[in-house]
């Protein structure tokens, strides 16, 4: 929003019958997502340091880019020239769904300045989308604006219509249900010629509740068309790329006044074509600073012109500043991504089918997809990168090795365990389905599990895969992971810490260790690697049994997403009741110790695995 240049503006009155005027338009310049975006990269590089990267121009002005830059922005084209843990503004334009999958995929930390009514537009498109309408998007191919609108929703779901003989070119029937939205910044006088060819060749036409023509595009035009009317000549400041910048300049031409200029600043004034002209109109785009319309303003009254402010719209719009949160950490950012692509292996490998054979594969997916920490596949694909194996194949070991452990969850809640209701925030398989579901749904995540470890992909040398899939029997059957469940069910009288710690092995450090040892099956290692790695692993999964049992006695079940003080209720034997809370968090932290000392010296690859005893210490859920 412009700052009133008074002082140097004199009255209409003194100066209409001899001076050469300059009237102004009001409103012009920032508007206020503009402000907010701006902002928002500011707030970044304070909150965060230098670097902050910025993906595009956080607005289509260069002037603001380039003292962004001297502040230690960097701009962008796209997330891959950006390196992994850094934090990145998304520009005000907004962007497309898939450029905050990409961003998970690279570890980048996104702050999203997308403006609040362009976020409105993308509602509404998605809105119109889930009630089967085609939408009809009324902007310019190629702004970036359109670009992250399109991406909101899957390929051909939206067709862009700039113009009425784009919309007599459609290819769609007219009884077609449809809706329609509109860049923010198009021209008002030009959607609705747009808005009316559609209404006269569709049938049924669904459209905003208010314009998507945002309250600064609309104001800014109306301020210059009413002004165009008594130049000689009109001055648009504003940035080449910026679309409302351009919009000003078509209207003023459209309003009357052939000779319209867009400026960059004063640099960019046709004194020649001027020099003729009595009186100038002068506006701004919703993205051009006023540092820029000053030093036009500066250079025209050096001519000799007089500034004049003319009336226009008040305007007072604000938005919540873009939040600027916490930095998440390098292991959060590391889990957000293998969370991202398990789910993608598990969501592929689940089919989908109709009747009984649907109702279980759902359960699968229920119980699988989109829940729990995926630590165990962390194990795996960090130890098989630094073993020099392939992401794509350690992610199917992975997600074989979450098939059993979500196997081992559905079966530990049942009524004839642990009779629990929730698990991962949301009900338990056998309360969401039925017990029989839950049995057989965990049945077929383990047959899965194993046929994903013996598949021909999942690794060439058939050797391998065999000792995976015998690791995997070992570890979970008559001497792993069920005899640690009975040892559970069924403590001895006087429960000894060999005996305790023995069940949290088998129960617990049993699968986390193979999830380390799958990792290193899949590439190549030194014996003294893999025996550091292997003895991290025992460790590891000792502590994080020990620190399930602090949780179930002190954590927050809302937080853990499932019931607390189930140990203590069923009379277990476990590391609290042993050494009580203070010696059992003791314990934690010095194995922990050990786990870190342990991967020190095996390159900065091994940083996320001390990070994850580090998580294991003080985690919450
Ligand atoms: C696999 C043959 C076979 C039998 C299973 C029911 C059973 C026998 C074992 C239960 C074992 C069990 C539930 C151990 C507790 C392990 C544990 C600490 C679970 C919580 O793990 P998190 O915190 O969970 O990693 P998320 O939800 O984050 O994945």
């Amino acid at each position: 929003m412009p700052v009133t240049l008074t002082g140097e503006a004199g009255s209409r009155a003194e100066n209409c019958a001899t001076q050469r005027r300059v009237l102004l338009a009001n409103p012009r310049g920032f508007c206020a997502g503009v402000e907010r975006a701006i902002d928002a990269v500011e707030q970044a590089l304070q909150t965060y340091g230098a670097p902050v990267y910025v993906r595009r121009h956080i607005v289509h002005n260069q002037a603001v880019v380039s003292d962004l830059e001297t502040r230690g922005a960097i701009f962008v084209r796209e997330l891959s020239e950006i390196p992994p843990h850094a934090v990145a503004v998304l520009s005000a334009h907004g962007v497309p769904l898939r450029v905050g999958e990409e961003a998970r995929e690279l570890r980048i930390h996104t702050i999203d300045a997308t403006c609040p009514l362009v976020a409105k537009v993308h509602t509404e498109v998605s809105a119109h989308h889930a009630k089967d309408r085609h939408v009809l998007l009324i902007g310019h191919q190629g702004h970036p604006e359109i670009i992250g609108t399109l991406g909101q929703l899957p390929d051909g779901a939206i067709s862009v219509v700039g113009d009425a003989d784009d919309v007599a070119a459609l290819d769609l029937p007219a009884d077609l249900p449809l809706a329609y939205a509109v860049q923010t910044t198009f021209s008002v006088q030009e959607a609705q010629q747009v808005i009316d060819a559609i209404g006269t060749r569709f049938a049924d036409v669904a459209g905003p509740r208010s314009s998507d023509i945002c309250y600064a595009t609309t104001n800014r035009q109306q301020a210059v068309a009413a002004i165009a009317r008594d130049a000689d000549c009109m001055l648009i400041v504003g940035d080449s790329h910026s679309s409302n910048a351009n919009r000003l300049v078509e209207i003023a031409s459209a309003a009357g006044c052939s000779s319209s200029y867009l400026i960059s600043d004063s640099a960019g004034i046709p004194w020649d074509a001027i020099a003729a002209a009595p009186v100038i109109g002068l506006s701004a785009g919703a993205s051009t600073p006023d540092s820029a319309v000053h030093d036009v303003c500066r250079a025209l009254t050096s001519a000799g012109y007089v500034l004049e402010e003319t009336d226009g719209k008040v305007e007072n719009v604000s938005f919540k500043p873009v939040p600027i949160n916490a930095r998440p950490s390098p292991l959060a950012q590391d889990l957000a991504r293998l969370q991202q692509d398990i789910d993608r292996v598990l969501t592929a490998e689940i089919p989908q089918r109709h009747g009984a054979a649907g109702r279980l594969t759902d359960a699968m997916r229920y119980a699988t997809v989109g829940g729990g920490k995926r630590l165990r596949a962390m194990l795996t694909v960090t130890v098989a990168t630094l073993a020099g194996a392939a992401r794509e194949q350690a992610l199917i070991v992975a997600a074989a090795i979450e098939c059993v452990h979500a196997q081992s969850l559905i079966h530990d809640d049942l009524p004839c365990m642990d009779d629990d209701a929730t698990r991962r925030g949301k009900p338990t398989v056998h309360r969401q389905y039925d017990e029989a579901t839950a049995v057989l749904a965990g049945d077929a995540l383990l047959a899965l599990a194993f046929e994903l470890l013996a598949r021909d992909g999942t690794h060439a040398d058939p050797g391998v895969r065999a000792r995976l899939v015998l690791g995997l029997a070992r570890v979970i059957g008559f001497d792993g992971l069920a005899a640690g469940q009975m040892m559970d069910l069924f403590p001895p009288d006087a429960p000894t810490r060999d005996t305790v710690f023995r069940c949290e092995q088998k129960k617990t450090g049993g699968l986390i260790r193979f999830a380390i040892e799958a990792g290193l099956m899949l590439g190549q290692s030194t014996p003294d690697q893999a025996q550091a790695l292997i003895s991290y692993g025992d460790r590891l999964g000792l502590a994080f049994q020990i620190r399930d049992d602090i949780l179930d006695r002190i954590g927050d079940a809302e937080v853990m997403g499932k019931r607390i003080g189930k140990d203590a209720e069923a009379g277990r034997a476990t590391a609290v009741g042993l050494l009580g809370l203070t010696g059992a968090q003791q314990q934690v932290s010095d194995l922990a110790a050990e786990c870190r000392a342990l991967v020190q010296g095996l390159g900065p690859e091994a940083r996320i695995l001390a990070d994850i005893a580090d998580f294991t210490v003080n985690r919450v859920k």
